[in-house]
């Protein structure tokens, strides 16, 4: 559970905000502004044990906190967390609740909060598209293949992909009518601000798709040379082109997030239920203040299977503004996001690795 009064009384800024206030904050500004991402350190349980510490800190929780994060690990001590208990991991992976952790993360490859941006990592954003004039989304890549000029000059299928595509309607500018990809790419951009994003179009103004569509946008992923594929979508059933192209994906070594799906079932929907058969496939569902959210399919044994903020997020909306967003496609950027970072650390990081250092990170908190 979120320990909103532990998140207000860490950070004196926020001491006058309500339980909802720092929930809201945590879930958007926590990632963006690195702070301490989730209360996973039982300061009480901790200096319960380790008197030396509870005499230095005369009940300073701040300070205790701190002395923890930083040097706990080095100092063998444990804790007093489910972060780094074993059991607690074996537990998460059994029944796939293991809410993602990024300082858990970033320390297990030795980087400190702060120092990653996703530098260089070029991801997929396979979505309704993005508003490209959007100024908080900086950073697209940049196909230099292929000149504005109403030919398909690196023959690849798609004129005038400079800056992504639009698959729907077979043209390379990806502008988003919707908005669904835009917050998709801001959540993204505010826990990896420089990765390279490449838009790719699969839906219009309604934001309905199909699954030629999403196998399309797969396939010129492949073809891009993304590291990384962010597929915040849901089909009403199972998909032979989705299933083929997810197939090749890995093949490709490249890893892919989707979201769990908003219906709230006891299982993923498709495609993310395929991470049971495709193996470079992470599942992320969502959780809010009170737990796993409602809306939010568990995973239902499906493997790998993590939790990430998805509800009171603040992200980027069309026409260059900012709004809220709520659902299991806003916990699946905030992981892509995170992927990224690793990505910049390990360039030639197996799925497998991914994975690990993920899903080891991953405490269990419900
Ligand atoms: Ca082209
Ligand atoms: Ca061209």
């Amino acid at each position: 559970m979120f320990d909103a009064n532990f998140y207000r009384t860490t950070y004196p800024d926020l001491i006058n905000h309500s339980d909802s206030q720092c929930w809201e904050h945590y879930s958007t500004y926590g990632w963006r502004e690195r702070r301490r991402p989730h209360p996973s350190i039982n300061v009480n349980s901790y200096l319960s044990r380790y008197t030396d510490l509870r005499a230095a800190f005369k009940g300073n929780h701040w300070l205790a906190y701190n002395h923890i994060f930083n040097f706990g690990i080095q100092e063998g001590r444990n804790y007093g967390g489910p972060n780094l208990n074993p059991f607690s991991y074996l537990y998460s992976s059994i029944t796939g609740c293991g809410i993602v952790n990024p300082t858990e993360m970033l320390y297990r490859i030795g980087k400190a909060p702060g120092t990653l941006t996703g530098q260089g990592v070029t991801v997929g954003v396979i979505d309704t598209g993005l508003d490209l004039s959007h100024p908080d989304i900086p950073l697209l890549f940049f196909n230099t293949k292929e000149l504005l000029n109403g030919k398909d000059d690196d023959n690849n299928g798609y004129v005038d992909d400079i800056y992504g595509v639009d698959i729907f309607s077979n043209d390379g500018i990806p502008e988003d009518l919707h908005g669904h990809g835009t917050l998709v790419t801001g959540v993204i951009k505010q826990v990896a601000p420089e990765c390279l994003i490449s838009p790719i179009k699969i839906a219009g103004e309604s934001g309905a798709s199909n699954d030629v569509y999403i196998s399309n946008g797969i396939h010129y992923a492949i073809n891009r040379g993304v590291k990384i594929i962010n597929l915040s979508t849901s089909l009403l059933g199972p998909s032979n082109r989705v299933y083929q192209a997810l197939q090749r994906a890995e093949q490709a070594g490249i890893v892919v997030l989707i979201g769990a799906g908003n219906t709230g079932e006891s299982v993923p929907s498709f495609p993310a239920r395929y991470a049971d058969s495709i193996h470079n496939i992470i599942v992320v569902g969502s959780y809010g203040a009170n737990g796993i959210s409602n809306f939010s399919n568990k995973s239902g044994g499906v493997y790998p299977y993590v939790l990430a903020p998805g509800e009171y997020v603040i992200s980027t909306t069309l026409g260059g503004g900012t709004g809220y967003c709520q659902g299991t496609s806003f916990a699946c950027a905030h992981v892509t996001g995170l992927i990224a970072q690793l990505l910049q650390t390990i360039p030639n990081l197996s799925i497998a690795g991914i994975k690990d250092i993920l899903m080891m990170s991953s405490g269990n908190f419900l």
